[in-house]
C-alpha cells in the first residue's frame, strides 16, 4: 500500500467508530453460540406492546419451513417508526424529500409524519380496509409512498409495493395474486424530466382479467394535467384532509404479515415473499444502525426505490424505526446531469449515502469531473448493494465520491433475507474492494459443492445459510410449498441463496453472482423464464433463450436467442416487436440489449437448453465452451458463434 493510501485508510478509520475486529468476533460468536440470549437482548430495540417470551421457534431441517420469531410478542410497526420518537424527535426531520426537479424539496418532521400517517390510516379504515387485508401500492418516490406503507402497518393491512417501472400486465399479475382490495397510486411519476403515467397504467391493469378484487383506487395527485377519474377512484389528498390524525395503532402479533414483495426467481411467475412485523422490523433496524454506524445527527440517503426491498428496509422501515432522517429522492442520478448526486449530498448535508454499483459506474463513465459541482464534505460512509462492486467502482466511490475519507460498506443480501446478511463490518483498514467480507450477527453462511458437501476453508461454491435469522421471509404468499421447494430443497437443512461465493484464505466472502437463471440488470432482479415466456407468446417465435452477459454499466445486459417459426422472417421490425412484448409483459427495465436469430438452440439429448454455452457465446468467451459432446446437435453451436451479436 502506498503512503497516501495508508493515510487515507487511516483517516477513514478515524471518521467511523467501527466495531473493532475483536468486538466483532466476540459478539458474532455470542450470536451464534447463544442465539436465544443474543436476540433477547437485541429485541429490546423495539417497543413491544407485549414483550416476547418465546424467541426462536423452528430450525432449518425437519420443520424448517414454519419459522417463527418472537411469536408471542405483540407490537405495531408504525408505532415503532413514529409514535415512540415523538417525545424526543418530534421536530426532527423524518423524511427529506428531493424532487426530480432540483427546485422541489419537502421536509416532513416526525410529528408531521405521524399525523399524516394517522390520517391516511383513517382513510383506509373508512374504505373498509382492516387487519390482514392486502393493499397494492404503485407509487412514485414521494413521501406519500412511505406514508401509505406506514398507514397499512398502523391498521394491520398488508402492503404489496409494485415498482413504478413495471408494466400494467406485471402490475395486474401482482394485484390478482394477493387479491388486493385497494390500489394506491399517483397520476404520474416524475423521473429524469419525464412523466410516467402511473394512473393510466393502473386503469389498464384493472381492465385485465383477475383484478376485479379491487374496489377502490386511491390517487395522490402529483401532476398538472387533469386526471381521468373513474368511478372507483378517490382523490387521496382530498379525502385525507377530512380525516382525524388520531388513529390507534393496531396490536399485531410479531409473526403477522407486514408486507408482500414480489421478486423474480429462476422459474415461473414472480414470487410474493412475505415479511413479518416483529422479526423483519428488528432486523431492518438493527442492520441499518450497525452496518452504517448510525448516529443521531446523521442525514441518511438510500437512493433505492421503495418498489424494491432496499427501499422497504433502508429507505422506510430501518431508518424510521431508528429515528433517523431519511432522504427520499424522486428522480434519477443522471438528471439534470451526473453532478446531481453530489449536489443532493451537499444540499442536505448527507452523511451516509447508500447506492448501487450500477449508479456508481454510470457516474464514473462520465469522468472524475462529474463530481466537480459538489464538495461532499458532509459524507462519512458510503454503502453499496444489489450487485458485486468491481474494484474500479469501489475506488471511484472511495476516492472521488467520498474524497478518500469514507469507508465503503458493500452489503450483500436479498429480498428474501429482509436485511443485510454480509458486509465488511469491521475496521476499514482490512477491507478488500469487491468483498462483502463478513456475516452479520446471527448469520451462518456456508459453501456447498455440486455434490452437496460442505466446502471448508478457501474455495468456491453455492452460498447457503445455516439456521434462521429474524429478518427472513416466512413464506411465498399463497404458496408455501413453492417456498420450501425454492429455498430449502436444494441443500436440505439450509437456506439456498441462489448466489455463488468465494471464501478466501482469511475466511472473507466474495459474492460471485447468481448461479441460477436469475439476471441482475442494473441491480434489478429478473427471471430469464419470465422474459422467455413473454417472447414465446409472440406468434413468430418458436423458441427463446435468454441469458445475461457482462455489461460495463448495468452489470449484466440481456441477450436473447430467438428461433423463429417456420415461414417467419427475421427483421428489425420484428426485433422491435419483441422488445415491445417484453416491455408490455414486464416493463421497460427488461429491455433486450441483443437479439440473435438462432437457427436452433444447443440442447442436451434430453432436450434441456444448455444455457452455460449460450452464456459463453453472449459473453464472447467462445474459447472456453467446455464439453459440448453431450449436445444433441453440436453444429448449432458453430452457427451461433458465427452470428454472434457484437454489443
Ligand atoms: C438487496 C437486493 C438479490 C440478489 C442477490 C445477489 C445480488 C445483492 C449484492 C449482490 C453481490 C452484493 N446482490 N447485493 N451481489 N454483492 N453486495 O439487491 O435484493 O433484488 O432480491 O437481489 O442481488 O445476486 O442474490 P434483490
Amino acid at each position: 500500500m502506498s503512503q497516501s493510501a495508508h493515510a487515507m485508510a487511516g483517516a477513514a478509520q478515524k471518521l467511523r467508530s467501527p466495531i473493532s475486529e475483536q468486538d466483532y468476533r466476540e459478539r458474532y460468536r455470542y450470536s451464534i453460540e447463544s442465539p436465544e440470549a443474543f436476540w433477547r437482548e437485541e429485541m429490546q430495540r423495539l417497543d413491544w406492546m407485549r414483550t416476547p417470551e418465546k424467541i426462536i421457534n423452528g430450525h432449518f431441517g425437519e420443520n424448517h419451513s414454519r419459522i417463527k420469531w418472537f411469536e408471542d410478542g405483540v407490537l405495531n410497526v408504525s408505532a415503532n417508526c413514529l409514535d415512540r420518537h415523538l417525545e424526543r424527535r418530534g421536530d426532527k426531520p423524518a423524511i427529506i424529500w428531493e424532487g426530480d426537479n432540483p427546485d422541489h424539496q419537502r421536509i416532513i418532521t416526525y410529528r408531521e409524519l405521524h399525523q399524516q400517517t394517522g390520517q391516511f390510516a383513517n382513510m383506509l379504515k373508512a374504505l373498509g380496509v382492516g387487519r390482514g387485508d392486502t393493499v397494492t401500492l404503485y407509487m412514485p418516490m414521494i413521501p406519500e409512498a412511505a406514508i401509505a406503507m406506514l398507514a397499512c402497518a398502523r391498521i394491520g393491512a398488508v402492503h404489496s409495493v409494485v415498482f413504478g417501472g413495471f408494466s400494467p400486465e406485471a402490475l395486474a399479475g401482482r394485484i390478482s395474486d394477493c387479491a388486493s382490495r385497494v390500489v394506491i397510486t399517483s397520476d404520474i411519476s416524475r423521473r429524469g424530466g419525464k412523466q410516467v403515467p402511473l394512473k393510466k397504467n393502473v386503469d389498464e391493469a384493472l381492465a385485465i382479467k383477475g383484478t376485479d378484487c379491487v374496489e377502490h383506487v386511491l390517487v395522490v395527485p402529483c401532476g398538472e394535467a387533469p386526471i381521468d377519474w373513474q368511478s372507483r377512484d378517490i382523490d387521496a389528498c382530498a379525502m385525507m384532509k377530512e380525516q382525524s390524525a388520531t388513529c390507534d395503532p393496531e396490536a399485531m402479533g410479531a409473526e403477522n404479515p407486514l408486507f408482500i414483495l414480489y421478486t423474480s426467481g429462476s422459474t415461473g411467475t414472480p414470487k410474493g415473499l412475505m415479511h413479518t412485523s416483529g422479526g423483519y422490523l428488528l432486523y431492518a433496524a438493527m442492520t441499518h444502525q450497525q452496518i452504517f454506524d448510525l448516529r443521531e445527527d446523521d442525514v441518511y440517503w438510500c437512493a433505492a426505490d421503495v418498489g424494491w426491498v432496499t427501499g422497504h428496509s433502508y429507505v422506510v422501515y430501518g431508518p424510521l424505526a431508528n429515528g433517523a432522517t431519511t432522504v427520499m429522492f424522486e428522480g434519477v442520478p443522471s438528471y439534470p446531469d451526473y453532478g446531481r448526486v453530489g449536489e443532493v449530498i451537499d444540499r442536505h448535508n448527507i452523511t451516509i449515502f447508500y447506492t448501487s454499483p450500477t449508479a456508481i459506474r454510470a457516474m464514473m463513465r462520465h469522468g472524475d469531473h462529474v463530481m466537480d459541482s459538489s464538495r461532499r464534505d458532509s459524507l462519512r460512509l458510503i454503502g453499496t448493494v444489489g450487485e458485486p462492486i468491481n474494484p474500479q467502482a469501489w475506488h471511484f466511490s472511495h476516492q472521488i465520491i467520498g474524497n478518500g475519507r469514507c469507508p465503503i460498506m458493500d452489503t450483500w443480501w436479498q429480498t428474501e433475507t429482509g436485511g443485510h446478511m454480509m458486509a465488511p463490518l469491521t475496521d476499514v483498514d482490512n477491507v478488500k474492494p469487491g468483498a462483502t467480507m463478513r456475516p452479520f450477527f446471527g448469520v451462518r453462511p456456508a459453501l456447498m459443492d455440486a455434490e452437496g458437501q460442505h466446502i471448508e476453508g478457501e474455495g468456491d461454491g453455492s452460498l447457503v445459510i445455516e439456521g434462521s435469522w429474524p429478518g427472513q421471509a416466512r413464506t411465498i404468499w399463497g404458496n408455501h410449498e413453492r417456498f420450501e421447494e425454492t429455498y430449502f430443497s436444494t441443500h436440505p437443512g439450509t437456506y439456498f441463496t441462489g448466489d455463488g461465493a468465494h471464501r478466501d484464505a482469511d475466511g472473507d466472502y466474495w459474492i460471485t453472482g447468481r448461479i441460477d437463471d436469475v439476471l441482475n440488470v442494473s441491480g434489478h432482479r429478473m427471471g430469464t423464464a419470465e422474459i422467455e415466456s413473454a417472447l414465446v407468446a409472440h406468434p413468430a417465435v418458436a423458441e427463446a433463450a435468454v441469458v445475461g452477459f457482462p455489461h460495463d454499466v448495468k452489470g449484466q445486459g440481456i441477450y436473447a436467442y430467438i428461433t423463429l417459426m417456420q415461414g417467419a422472417e427475421s427483421s428489425e421490425a420484428l426485433a422491435t416487436e419483441l422488445n415491445d412484448v417484453v416491455r408490455r409483459d414486464i416493463g421497460a427495465i427488461a429491455k433486450l440489449d441483443a437479439i440473435q436469430w438462432a437457427p436452433g438452440l444447443p440442447k442436451t439429448r434430453s432436450g434441456k437448453i444448455m444455457r452455460r454455452i449460450l452464456r459463453k457465446i453472449a459473453a464472447n468467451e467462445v474459447d472456453s465452451l467446455g464439453d459440448i459432446s453431450t449436445l444433441s446437435d453440436p453444429d448449432v453451436v458453430e452457427a451461433l458463434i458465427k452470428e454472434r451479436i457484437q454489443h
